[in-house]
């Protein structure tokens, strides 16, 4: 049942009829280019609904799949699969719980004002009659196709137009492509990404990837069959045959998720030769929060460093203008981070049972993140299953736990790193004090 829901995610596409009347068929990559750049309100929509056509089919192996886990973790003494996914915090699952929703009022007023300001800037563009002045923001709306991050949608938000910001897509695709499109990239482009990475890991004194890394992973989409694109990384044989697989674009944001991918390749390469109770993150939080604390590194200052930006941000506005897109990317993320499991768990305990599936992941959707679907979304349909990690079964919270782990790792490297003055100035690239002391943790 596993497979069988990750290959209808992996092979999802939404066909439609083009203007000859041919069937014209759109995968996840493509339907999120237009979530991210259109600014067409119905072609939105149409990217939004049509990428939710692929997951109603997985309803019933879902109710499945969630059958036999609660069976499974009842074997082994557990109330539920939800109370076993809670139990690796070195606390108690109910514990476990109340910490996450504490975490999450503190850091919900930050929330609000992004939100607020957010929908401000998105009445401005599409009008009071679509965007609710005070209402829940319609999710298509977000550049996102979960509405999880939304830097993508900078352009909208962007506190002072005049001041300018660095685009660093642009600045990557010209570096590294030259004059060449961004959609036809070979892999030697994508290793020159993953490259960049690997020499952040390096430049703080970690070892470089191994020789089979470049050999066996998978880092353009391949044209002849369907795969996985959604990010991940591996240790095949846990014995450093460290891999990862993703279908990488020249761009920010996967300049960023390599890092993240990176980040669980080395911790997999420092455990490997450890006694098996240490060959796994302190908790699933750490594993996803290493790569991104490094790449909190990746300041303005950094990237001039490595030639693909020419200026640093020089006066308040442009700061605040790198700062807003910093949040729309990590703050406007955390309480999408938190709802994913609570609907799980919920699940999980029978507390929403299949034929309120919907339902109930529409309602956290509004509770949490303030956003609503743009459209009636009925039992029919079955949402969550067109997130990656519902059909993948991989729990969520261990990415609302990163997205404040990773300050946290991020504030005690540039400490050892010797860095005074504000945090958003710190990197440790190349500061192999730091870089011992994470080596150490991993
Ligand atoms: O799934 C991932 C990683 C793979 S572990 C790419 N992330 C979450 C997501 O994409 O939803 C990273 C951030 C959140
Ligand atoms: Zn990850």
């Amino acid at each position: 049942i596993a497979s069988k829901l990750s290959s209808i995610y992996g092979k999802g596409k939404y066909c439609r009829k083009d203007k000859a009347g041919k069937d014209e068929c759109r995968d996840l990559g493509q339907l999120s280019k237009v979530l991210a750049t259109s600014r067409n309100y119905d072609e939105l929509l149409d990217a939004w609904q049509g990428w939710r056509t692929i997951s109603p089919e997985m309803k019933p192996m879902y109710q499945q799949l969630v059958e036999l886990s609660n069976q499974g973790a009842k074997e082994i003494g557990y109330a539920n699969a939800g109370e076993l996914w809670r139990a690796g915090y070195d606390m108690k699952p109910d514990e476990f719980a109340a910490t996450t929703e504490k975490l999450w009022s503190q850091v919900r007023p930050l929330y609000e004002k992004l939100h607020c300001y957010t929908r401000g800037r998105l009445v401005q563009k599409y009008g009071k009659d679509k965007v609710p002045p005070e209402g829940l923001i319609p999710a298509h709306l977000l550049g996102n196709m979960w509405s999880q991050e939304w830097a993508k949608i900078y352009d909208l938000a962007e506190p002072y137009k005049k001041a300018g910001s660095a685009d660093v897509s642009k600045a990557l695709q010209a570096k590294i492509l030259g004059k060449r499109s961004p959609d036809k990239i070979t892999v030697e482009d994508a290793q020159a990404m993953v490259k960049i990475g690997e020499s952040f890991f390096t430049s703080i004194g970690l070892n470089p990837l191994p020789e089979t890394f470049w050999k066996r992973s998978l880092f353009v989409q391949p044209k002849d069959r369907d795969v996985i694109c959604h990010a991940s990384a591996w240790d095949v044989t846990f014995s450093n045959d460290l891999r990862i697989k993703m279908c990488i674009k020249v761009d920010e944001e996967d300049l960023i998720t390599i890092h993240h991918e990176l980040g669980h390749d080395y911790y997999f390469m420092n455990y490997y030769t450890k006694p098996v109770l240490y060959q796994a993150g302190a908790n699933d939080g750490f594993h996803e929060a290493i790569g991104d604390a490094l790449a909190l590194s990746v300041t303005p200052t950094y990237l001039k460093q490595l030639g693909v930006i020419k200026e640093v941000p020089k006066n308040e506005q442009q700061l605040i203008n790198l700062q807003m897109k910093d949040a729309l990317e990590k703050i406007a993320f955390l309480p999408f981070g938190l709802l994913v499991d609570q609907w799980r768990w919920n699940v999980f305990s029978g507390k929403i049972s299949p034929k309120d599936y919907n339902k109930a992941w529409w309602e956290l959707r509004a509770k949490y993140q303030g956003i609503a679907a743009p459209t009636a979304r009925g039992e029919e349909f079955f949402d969550a299953g067109s997130k990656y990690h519902i059909p993948a079964n991989v729990p969520y919270m261990r990415y609302f736990l990163a997205r404040i782990l990773q300050f946290q790792f991020h504030r005690s490297m540039c400490k050892i790193a010797g860095h005074t003055g504000p945090l958003h100035e710190c990197s440790i690239y190349g500061n192999k004090a730091a870089g011992e002391k994470l080596r150490a943790m991993l």
